[in-house]
């Protein structure tokens, strides 16, 4: 989009410089594998030992060169020790593929309006291949169709989550949902978050998500696909939840993980553990959510809509009555504990989807008025809240309220502008600087709360900045690798999850988000196995590296979002 002709001069002594290069220096060319849309920002980075100055692109059509441009000098990233230089080719908005050349290297990209459409299905689709308690079918998963598993009719009570009318032993029905990770197991906080994001891309684009059709048992429906594949999970995690009291449990689990084995051939006995007050809160903002979505087809789901509002006022309630009930792993479970010290962010989440699905404004009387906005995770979830108001600013009228509302949204902008900053600044143009457990989760979050700042206040930086997260996940950064599987020419082959292991399948399950380079846990395949200390470099497309090439439902939700998001401004842009 950038105009090139300012800097024809630099231009001409570049490309001079360009053919005397000496032609065996070793360098890479890392660029979003997937492909750009015609008005994308496109940037090549260039990675190399010796300097590289210059870059041209070719038409694979016509074989003709149709730019030439320099590269900028390379900056120092700290995140991988590489010098990175960016070749921007911005300009080129013709649809086509094209090869870029620099120094001795060369690499394959897709102009056109069309490369984010089959990602943007596909990393739906994946909730679809991740559903429990149903056979998935040839007819829409091909070659990973598989037989039912975990029927879960027949769910025990755990000892840490006994009542007298559910005492230790008693059996509950708590079928369906979405299989959290690499493993089989169902846990409702981070359920919560996934659902949210899921019927946030809805709130936000309903008519773009009204058209995606997925490859999905219910697409003949007059429901759109999306709300079909979510409604899913939101009818398991209205099982979770204890009908005496309103608590939901924190997470249905096998004591302990399963062998890699497919879903059918786990057998181990499975239990509801333990009420949470966290799980109760996110359980209550997601139902909240989910009645405003759902109200608007009641003819096709009758009384699902009240049926999510009336469970979210009792988990709601449950949780003002049992305010600091923290998930403590009981000693004979050992699956995953999502436990969370700090559940002032759930509540305020759940406060504000409550309010905006009953107008009460008493649900907002105890929140913190001015909190600062951190990028969504499983555990930190108060911008959720925020999102839920950006898309739902027609539903407030009173006048105190919108100035209550107007301090979030502020707070949400001072985020996105801490993130706008560091994109800035980054070598690799991205807004993130830490490689946490999940960190390419992490900056498809930072996408997601940067198109929000968009969607407040129109500036097309933000929109950038979002792509530029975008552009990172699919081939950007300093590993030449396209963290989806089965998209973009070098992506994982041997992703951590069960079923792909288990499968005999070679090729992974396609449309997931693999973790992404973290030095959080380099024990699981052992240290010596990963070949850089630097964090943007510490990953291992192994099974073994759970901490850097596992897939689960809260990474593919923002990735979904992303995709599907930047795809649907772009066409209205
Ligand atoms: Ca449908
Ligand atoms: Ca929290």
């Amino acid at each position: 989009m950038k105009n090139k002709t300012s800097q024809i001069p630099v231009l001409l002594i570049a490309v001079l410089l360009f053919f005397s290069l000496p032609k065996t220096e070793a360098q890479t060319i890392q660029l979003n594998q997937v492909g750009y849309k015609t008005n994308s920002e496109k940037r090549a980075f260039i990675t190399s030992d010796s300097e590289i100055k210059a870059f041209k692109i070719i038409d694979k059509l016509t074989n003709q060169t149709v730019f030439e441009g320099v590269v900028s000098i390379p900056k120092y990233w700290q995140y991988s020790g590489t010098y990175v230089g960016i070749a921007d080719f911005s300009s080129i908005q013709k649809p086509g593929k094209y090869t870029i050349i620099a120094g001795n290297s060369s690499k394959s990209i897709n102009i056109d309006n069309t490369v984010y459409d089959s990602l943007g299905t596909k990393s739906l689709e994946a909730f679809y291949l991740a559903r429990a308690s149903e056979t998935i079918s040839e007819k829409y998963a091909g070659i990973y169709a598989r037989p039912l598993g975990h029927p879960d009719d027949n769910v025990f009570i755990h000892a840490s989550a006994t009542t007298e009318k559910r005492p230790e032993g008693f059996k509950i029905s708590s079928p369906g949902g979405w299989y959290d990770a690499g493993d089989y197991n169902k846990y409702i906080v981070n359920s919560g978050i996934t659902v949210h994001t899921l019927l946030e891309l809805y709130e936000l684009f309903p008519d773009y998500c009204k058209n995606l059709k997925l490859k999905i048992p219910e697409n003949s429906n007059q429901v759109p696909d999306i709300l079909d594949e979510i409604l899913v999970n939101l009818r398991w995690m209205l099982t979770m939840q204890d009908p005496n009291d309103g608590g939901v449990y924190h997470k249905l689990t096998s004591k302990y993980f399963c062998g890699m084995v497919m879903p059918q051939d786990d057998k181990l006995d499975r239990f509801v553990v333990m009420k949470t007050t966290a799980a109760s809160l996110d359980f209550a903002a997601v139902m909240a959510k989910a009645n405003r979505v759902f109200s608007k087809y009641e003819k096709d789901f009758p009384n699902i809509a009240n049926s999510c509002l009336v469970a979210s006022k009792n988990a709601w309630n449950w949780a003002q009555n049992h305010p600091d009930v923290l998930y403590i792993q009981p000693k004979d479970i050992s699956t995953g504990e999502y436990g969370d010290n700090n559940i002032e962010d759930e509540k305020y989440w759940a406060a504000i989807e409550l309010y905006l699905s009953t107008k009460n404004a008493d649900y907002l009387n105890n929140l913190p008025a001015n909190l600062k906005m951190a990028t969504p995770t499983w555990s930190q979830v108060e911008s959720l809240g925020a999102f839920s108001l950006v898309s739902n600013t027609d539903k407030i009228n009173d006048t105190k309220t919108k100035q209550k509302i107007d301090l979030i949204k502020q707070n949400l902008l001072n985020t996105a502008n801490q993130l706008y900053q560091t994109n800035e600044e980054s070598a690799f143009k991205i807004s993130m600087n830490s490689f946490s457990w999940g960190s390419n989760s992490d900056l498809a979050n930072q996408g997601l709360l940067l198109i929000h700042a968009y969607k407040i206040t129109g500036e097309k930086k933000y929109l950038k900045a979002a792509e530029d997260c975008l552009h990172y996940l699919l081939g950007s950064n300093p590993l030449n690798m396209c963290f989806v599987t089965g998209f973009g020419d070098n992506s994982p082959k041997h992703i951590h999850d069960r079923r792909s292991t288990a499968d005999n399948i070679d090729a992974p399950i396609p449309g997931l988000l693999v973790g992404g380079p973290t030095k959080a846990a380099r024990a699981d395949c052992g240290e010596d196995k990963y070949k850089s200390s630097f964090p943007a470099l510490s990953y291992l497309d192994m099974e073994c590296s759970y901490s850097t090439n596992e897939i689960a439902i809260n990474w593919n939700a923002p990735l979904a979002f992303l995709i599907n998001a930047i795809n649907v401004i772009n066409k209205e842009l």
